[in-house]
């Protein structure tokens, strides 16, 4: 008998595909569970020698994947056991929560930029991983997210736990495929994992039950095309990143021709500090940074103003205000209403669809950062009047002043700024700064100051509560060695706190510190911007004590509520060698005040103080104290 598909038939009678049949009767192994039937216990191992889980697993090793991300279910049961067989070459790393697994996976290719890789069961597994997933589609990241299904002979009959997580993943994933037959394996995980690297997003496999156990050389069914099962290699191929010579060209003409000229330097210049420096030096022309560029050159540098944004510089907002060029490097900056309307602008962007996105761009070139700016150098020509960057360089020296008069050790209750000012001091040189969404990212992108080798990772462009923690243990996992710290909010931090379990598991010397304002702080803010009292952000006292899950479980942990224990605490965290966890109770009222206040925000502000802002009182007291110390500096 034959049959069209795999469906289950009805009856008691279990058809075998002819090919299947034939199979089995080369000594190949095919579990059909059909209704009213169970099928006999054949001791996988002895029939199937190699299943088709072990040919993924092994692929991921041929790409040089060492850790996949990830928690069991009876979804992957089969996959684990290719992990388990394959447990020398690529480590199963478990979480407590799948979106944290993703998270790892994004932070992993953040920080390696290496493939990330994550695994969740079939239904709720696959469902919990997507908003990390999402976080690496919208930072450009390459993650293969593996998810199970349910067996191919019940797919479509709404059997228990059946997502269809292939339709589910249309939207996050760059490339998304059922395994059908073991044979597409591993040609499809090369092509899963060279589309994440080129078009820098996320691929999806999602694995049936019965293909991960199959036979990995199973090819049950009849070839009706004229086709084999490809034969690919686990190589990727960057494209050539130096933009042709006409093009380098017409953006050195741009730019020898400005007068007051600004770069902005994104996440795509990361790799690119040198090149962008000495850009700066040749056009006496400042560096403004994007948050996820903020690594790109050291907050230090005379050549930088800092930040952009809500949560930049005034310095970087002023020079907007007076640029007539503005030179766009390796960023995709979304906030269009921080850029100037009138300027000619030039880009070098990765991605082509991504060239001249954002503002009318009269020179938009492709490539990478890098490879275009070595290119371009030679073709500039050396200014020698530095006085446009002069200005610009002491007005960071006024700024920087400022920052630091908020960096207050005498406040009580604790000032955040002074806590992150703490944190900065007592880091090492070249220490990893993973932060949340939320207040903690502006006083991340003002008083973390990146000089050495200090990198800054957050969630940029999805800007989701949580990654803090989960970011700190994936590129702990990626390097052992360095110093990796978790600047986190309670209201982040509280939603994949089980994960500081996972750091104390796995023994890895993380250290988290949490910004303790008891309150969605960033949203009372924006509420209040808005005109509105705040509503629904704050959380009854007492703040709750996260330290003692730490101290509860075997880790060091502390609770700080009073300035003056805050040095020493911190000093004894980051000098212990496991996971750290300190809890630091700080100012809700504390706010982040973006570096030049408008009009209007002042306005809405005060409105919101006429229309009953609760906790009046103390928020006006906080912003006294912040001018008085300001215009002290
Ligand atoms: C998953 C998710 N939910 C809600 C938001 C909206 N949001 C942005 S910041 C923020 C407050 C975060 O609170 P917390 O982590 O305590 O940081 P704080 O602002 O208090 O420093 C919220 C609710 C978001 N970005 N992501
Ligand atoms: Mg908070």
């Amino acid at each position: 008998m034959r049959t069209k598909g795999n469906g289950i038939w009805p009856g008691t009678v279990c058809p075998l595909p002819v090919s299947s049949q034939s199979a089995i009767g080369r000594g190949k192994r095919f579990d059909l569970v059909c209704a009213g039937q169970v099928a006999p216990d054949r001791g996988t191992e002895a029939l199937v020698a190699r299943i088709a889980s072990e040919a993924l697993i092994e692929r991921l090793a041929d790409w040089g994947v060492d850790t996949v991300f990830g928690l069991p279910g009876d979804g992957i049961n089969g996959i684990m056991e290719g992990l388990r067989r394959h447990q020398d070459k690529v480590r199963f790393f478990l979480v407590h929560h799948e979106e944290a697994a993703a998270f790892m996976a994004t932070a992993y290719a953040k920080a390696t930029g290496k493939i990330g890789v994550c695994l969740a069961t079939s239904g709720p597994g696959g469902i919990h991983l997507l908003n990390g997933l999402y976080d690496a589609k919208l930072d450009h990241m390459p993650v293969l997210a593996i998810t199970g299904m349910q067996e191919t002979s019940v797919l479509g009959t709404g059997y228990q736990q059946e997502v269809a997580l292939d339709k589910l993943y249309a939207d996050v994933a760059e490339y998304d495929q059922m395994i059908y037959n073991p044979v597409q394996l591993p040609a499809v995980v090369d092509i899963a994992i060279r589309t994440a690297y080129s078009r820098r997003g996320v691929a999806h496999l999602t694995v049936p039950n019965d293909i991960q156990v199959a036979d990995a050389d199973a090819d049950p069914w009849q070839h009706v095309a004229p086709a084999a099962a490809p034969k690919t290699a686990a190589v990727y191929l960057a494209p050539p990143g130096r933009p042709g010579d006409e093009d380098l060209q017409r953006l050195a003409d741009l730019l020898n021709d400005g007068n007051k000229i600004a770069i902005l330097a994104g996440a795509g210049a990361l790799h690119a500090r040198e090149e962008l420096l000495a850009l700066a030096e040749t056009l006496a022309a400042p560096i403004v940074k994007t948050l996820p560029g903020k690594a790109a050159v050291p907050d230090d540098s005379p050549y930088t103003t800092g930040g952009i944004g809500l949560l930049g510089t005034k310095p970087s907002e002023d020079l907007m205000d007076e640029i007539d060029t503005l030179f766009m490097v390796g960023t995709n900056f979304p906030y269009t209403k921080h850029l100037p309307s009138g300027a000619r602008v030039a880009q070098i962007e990765a991605d082509p669809a991504r060239a001249g996105a954002r503002v009318a761009t009269e020179v938009p070139v492709v490539g990478d950062a890098r490879e275009a700016l070595r290119g371009l150098l030679p073709l500039l020509k050396h200014r020698s009047d530095t006085s446009f960057l002069d200005k610009y360089s002491k007005k960071m020296d006024t700024w920087r002043k400022r920052m630091a008069s908020l960096e207050n050790p005498d406040r009580e209750p604790i000032a955040p700024q002074y806590l992150i000012s703490v944190v900065n001091e007592a880091a090492a040189e070249d220490a990893v700064l993973t932060c949340d969404s939320g207040t903690i990212a502006t006083w991340a992108a003002r008083h973390w100051t990146i000089r050495g080798d200090r990198q800054f990772y957050l969630s940029g462009n999805l800007a989701t509560m949580a990654p803090g923690l989960p970011y700190a243990i994936g590129i702990q996992r990626a390097f052992p060695g360095r110093q990796v710290i978790a600047f986190v909010g309670d209201g982040g931090f509280a939603m994949l706190m089980a994960e500081f379990i996972t750091a104390i598991k796995h023994d890895l010397p993380v250290k988290i510190v949490i910004n303790n304002n008891n309150s969605l702080g960033q949203i009372l803010w924006e509420q209040m911007v808005l005109g509105y009292p705040e509503h629904g952000v704050r959380h009854p006292e007492p703040f709750v004590n996260y330290a003692a899950i730490a101290t509860a479980n075997g880790a060091f942990g502390v609770k700080v509520v009073r300035p003056g224990e805050l040095p020493g605490a911190i000093q004894e965290a980051f000098s212990h060698d496991g996971p750290v966890l300190v809890d630091v109770n700080v100012n809700p009222e504390e706010p982040p005040m973006p570096g030049r206040i408008e009009y209007e925000q002042a306005k809405k502000f005060a409105q919101a103080f006429l229309r009953g802002q609760p906790h009046k009182a103390t928020i006006a007291t906080t912003l006294f104290k912040d001018k008085i110390q300001q215009l002290r500096s």
